[in-house]
């Protein structure tokens, strides 16, 4: 009997060690409620108790998108890709659709039909003498020679495909960082001021409020300009995440302590959904993905209302400088005509 007792608490053990080990911390009691104070310094100066703005943004400069029914999201009973939105994607869509699932769809029948043929044809009733025949070099031939050739027709559009998503950025492309968290997304913008966007799942009633779908909306979007390449800096900061956007046939390995690069280009308006997609811990079903993309100058609006600044801007900026520059010129050539002849030492004490 103790012998059984011993047995079982000791198997008992051995199942629950790696569970013990791998456990994680206590879940946050709300989610969002670990990360409130990092979203909270991005618009610091909005009051706390203000809680009715969707974006906690200023609504002149943004307002969120509502997302199109089906689309940039998984729709019930789908058995296809979610439509394309980047033109690798279409690509990638089109050679699934258009070579694969009919080389696949013909490779399955034609092997059922010689199935078939051989059970009905040599069954033992029907073929009482089955023949000796072990060698056709004709036939063998074919085996080999004709799947190398499917293999080479797949192969073409396959592997230009896959050189063209990794594709280095062009000079000109806006930098995104994301950086995987446990278990929350960032988003920096090291071309617009280095501004973070803390991004954590919405809780249900608040998601159904903004008519978007739960556990895919988010509080702080990753906002984007259309049609313009984006330079994906990815990397985790605690344990290996993966950002993926199915509708931009997107998806990249946050990995800590080294920095993954693939360009981002989406080429229509929208909102777009993504999970993580690599097994990160307790919550990883609940760091959703939201990208939102925009005209650049609505694009523009939304980093003014994070604070961040616009290459334009600077531009701007830099003249009224200028303006300064002249005026304080000005200043310094009337205050010399009023300081000529005073001695060159006091004069050189001034400068
Ligand atoms: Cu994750």
């Amino acid at each position: 009997m103790i012998h059984y007792v011993k047995a079982w608490i000791l198997a008992l053990g051995l199942i629950l060690t790696p569970a013990a080990a791998m456990a994680q911390d206590a879940l946050p009691a709300a989610p969002g409620a670990e990360a409130a104070p990092a979203a909270a310094s991005v618009d610091a100066e909005a009051p706390a108790a203000e809680a009715a703005p969707v974006s906690g943004l200023d609504p002149a400069l943004y307002t969120p998108m509502k997302p199109t029914e089906g689309v940039g999201m998984p729709v019930d009973k789908g058995i296809d890709f979610q439509p394309q939105v980047s033109e690798t994607g279409k690509e990638a869509k089109w050679i699934n659709n258009a070579i694969l699932l009919p080389i696949m769809t013909a490779i399955c029948l034609f092997v059922l039909v010689l199935l078939f043929w051989v059970m009905i044809r040599f069954r033992r009733g029907a073929n009482p003498e089955p023949s000796k025949t072990t060698h056709n070099t004709f036939i063998e031939i074919v085996w080999t020679v004709v799947p190398v050739l499917i293999l080479l027709v797949i192969a073409v559009p396959s592997i230009s495909l896959l050189a063209k998503q990794f594709e280095p950025a062009p000079e000109d492309a806006l930098t995104v960082k994301v950086t995987g968290y446990q278990w929350y997304w960032g988003y920096s913008y090291p071309d617009n001021g280095d501004f973070e966007i803390i991004s954590n799942m919405l809780p249900e009633d608040e998601a159904k409020a903004r008519g978007e779908p739960f556990q895919l909306a988010v509080d702080n979007r990753m906002v984007i300009p259309v049609g313009k390449p984006v330079k994906m800096l990815i990397t985790g900061a605690d344990v290996i995440h993966s950002f993926a956007i199915p509708a931009a046939w997107f998806k990249l390995d946050a990995v800590p302590g080294r920095i993954n690069e693939k360009v981002l280009q989406i080429d229509e308006v929208g909102v777009y959904y993504g999970q993580c997609s690599e097994l990160c811990g307790a919550r990883h079903g609940f760091m959703p993905i939201t990208v939102e993309v925009l005209p650049e100058d609505k694009f523009n609006d939304w980093v003014r209302a994070n604070g961040g600044t616009v290459k334009g801007d600077d531009a701007a900026e830099a003249e009224s400088d200028d303006e300064v520059a002249e005026e304080a010129a000005a200043e310094t050539a009337s205050d010399e005509t009023t300081t000529e002849g005073a001695p060159a030492d006091a004069a050189a004490a001034a400068n």
